[in-house]
């Protein structure tokens, strides 16, 4: 089969943000958009000759065409093997599983993940290198500078590949094997946890709701918790995958997922509640009137991690991004273990997970995962939850009431101010950026400001460092507000805002978060001047 050379010339903006490329649907839909990229990849990965690739998406709307496009540019590009997904879904997770079990040389995620998908949604494509984790900065910068420069792509003429057929064919010498998306990591979760255990409680009567979000999870789901654990079919909300997630966008917070929590408040609630999103790769988990707040589950399971046969051992370390609250470091104080903080995004924990320093990692923004795939994981950490129920045999509050008095409580929200004009945001961050050091000393109401800075990382492996990572002001205490702006949108900007207050465990571990954080929202608009700069009174997002 010929290989074919098509002339093309850098246009649009390529440059991947905290998870890949992440643009409008129409976007991509740009003759050589994706394939620029595509190719921008290819170019600068290494041994891709006969080497493996593992494809897959969140089966948002274009994903099926952007399969056939990079699988006709793998073949050009002298992969020797290439795995796809059946129907073209494979979750964030799968795809981390599958390039370490089949020794891959990367994956391509077809994923806008937690954004909206459908014509006039969002679509990605993200990176994944040989440990299964997100390209790293080194590799997603030169992928953006190859995008500059790019003035062809490869591809091959074949007729499309019949994505839905399970098993193995030849186009122009190289395998394209079509592979079930959920049995591989169906099979790593029963050899983590104790499924036995979990069956039992079932049995028992413990009942769940677990809202897919008409996302990539609902076929994962359905197996590993109706087949597998026996929960009653109905168990898994919105199970069918569709190409725009039913309208809904599929990001497990408390605005989208509402009701799921509505539920979980609610007489009818079952004895947990969780949710995951597009791809996958997060996680929402609430008990029966009670919310668990991602930093205080990371805390939560990193406590109880060792009565799960996967983490019998123990942990080797905690690493949590920056803007995540302070919980999980609690835990790795009385466990005597490190706990690292780095930059928001996936990609900076991969280093840490491959040197054997940390276990489990996690985000404010509902991801948790640990050393068993690259990626945070929604499923793996539902399972972990409900390995924890079974074994300890207590309730989701009860869990939480009892980690609060063991090791005091962090009250925690983010507030996102979304859409905003970016001269705007921008605006605000360099003139919080000038101030920093004149804040030590302020005081905003009762709160004095103990320290501020522009937080910057220096990867502990390689040395790499990464600026301008967020804006943290500390107050004594343990309280904190920290300011920076997303990477993953694909409209304007937005600012997230994040608030954060210690509570020794002697302490008011029961108040209610807006009131503990009252003094802090308002010192956020005090030394930020958010509605000066914004124009807005109120965020669009409180989670
Ligand atoms: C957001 C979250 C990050 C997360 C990132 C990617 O980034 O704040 O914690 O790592 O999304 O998440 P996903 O892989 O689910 O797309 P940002 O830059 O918008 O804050």
């Amino acid at each position: 089969m010929m290989i074919k050379t098509i002339p093309s010339a850098p246009f649009g903006d390529q440059k991947p943000g905290t998870s890949g490329l992440r643009k409008k649907v129409q976007v991509f839909q740009q003759p050589n958009y994706a394939e620029n990229f595509i190719q921008s990849v290819f170019d600068v990965t290494d041994d891709k000759t006969n080497g493996t690739i593992v494809m897959g998406g969140d089966g948002r709307y274009h994903n099926r065409t952007v399969i056939q496009q990079a699988i006709r540019i793998a073949i050009a590009n002298g992969f020797g093997r290439i795995l796809v997904g059946q129907g073209g879904i494979l979750s964030t997770p799968a795809v981390s599983h599958l390039i370490r079990k089949h020794e891959a040389v990367g994956g391509l995620i077809l994923s806008a993940s937690h954004n909206p998908g459908g014509p006039d949604g969002d679509f990605g494509i993200k990176y994944n290198i040989s440990n299964g984790g997100p390209a790293p900065e080194k590799v997603t910068e030169a992928i953006y500078a190859r995008t500059k420069n790019i003035d062809r792509w490869l591809t091959v003429e074949t007729a499309d590949i019949d994505l839905d057929r399970l098993g193995e064919i030849s186009v122009a010498g190289v395998s394209v094997q079509i592979v079930d998306p959920v049995a591989d990591y169906a099979e790593l979760m029963e050899s983590l946890f104790d499924f036995d255990a979990i069956r039992k409680a079932v049995a028992g009567g413990l009942t769940m709701a677990f809202d897919a979000m008409h996302a990539v999870t609902g076929p994962y789901a359905k197996e590993i918790l109706e087949h597998r654990l026996g929960f009653p079919p109905a168990t898994v909300r919105n199970g069918i995958p569709l190409e725009d997630f039913g309208r809904r966008h599929p990001d497990p917070n408390l605005v989208n997922a509402r009701d799921l929590y509505d539920l979980m408040m609610g007489p009818q609630a079952p004895d947990i509640g969780a949710a995951s999103d597009g791809d996958g790769d997060r996680n929402l988990i609430i008990g029966k009137g009670c919310f668990i707040a991602p930093s205080d589950s990371l805390a939560m399971l990193a406590a109880n991690a060792h009565l799960v046969p996967g983490y019998a051992a123990g942990l080797k370390g905690i690493a949590r991004s920056m803007p995540t609250s302070a919980a999980a470091d609690r835990v790795a104080e009385a466990l005597n273990i490190p706990c690292f903080e780095t930059p928001t995004g996936w990609k900076f924990f991969g280093n840490l997970l491959d040197a054997d320093m940390v276990t489990i990692c996690g985000e404010e923004s509902a991801g948790t995962g640990s050393n068993h795939v690259r990626e945070k994981d929604g499923l793996w950490a539902v399972l972990l939850w409900l390995n924890i129920l079974a074994v300890r045999k207590i309730s989701v509050a009860s869990l939480a009431q009892d980690h609060w008095s063991r090791f005091g409580r962090n009250y925690y929200v983010r507030h996102d101010y979304e859409a905003i004009e970016t001269a705007r945001a921008e605006g605000l961050m360099a003139e919080l950026d000038g101030s920093l050091g004149s804040l030590p000393g302020t005081k905003f109401g009762p709160l004095a400001v103990e320290a501020a800075d522009n937080f910057s990382y220096v990867d502990p492996v390689d040395g790499m460092v990464s600026d301008n990572q967020g804006i943290r002001i500390l107050f004594a205490g343990g309280s904190r507000i920290v300011f920076r702006l997303s990477g993953t949108g694909t409209k304007g900007a937005t600012l997230r805002v994040y608030l954060e207050r210690y509570e020794p465990a002697e302490g008011e571990i029961n108040g209610q978060t807006s009131e503990m954080l009252a003094d802090l929202i308002a010192a956020a608009d005090a030394c930020a001047g958010i509605e000066r700069h914004l124009g807005r009174t109120a965020p669009d997002v409180v989670t």
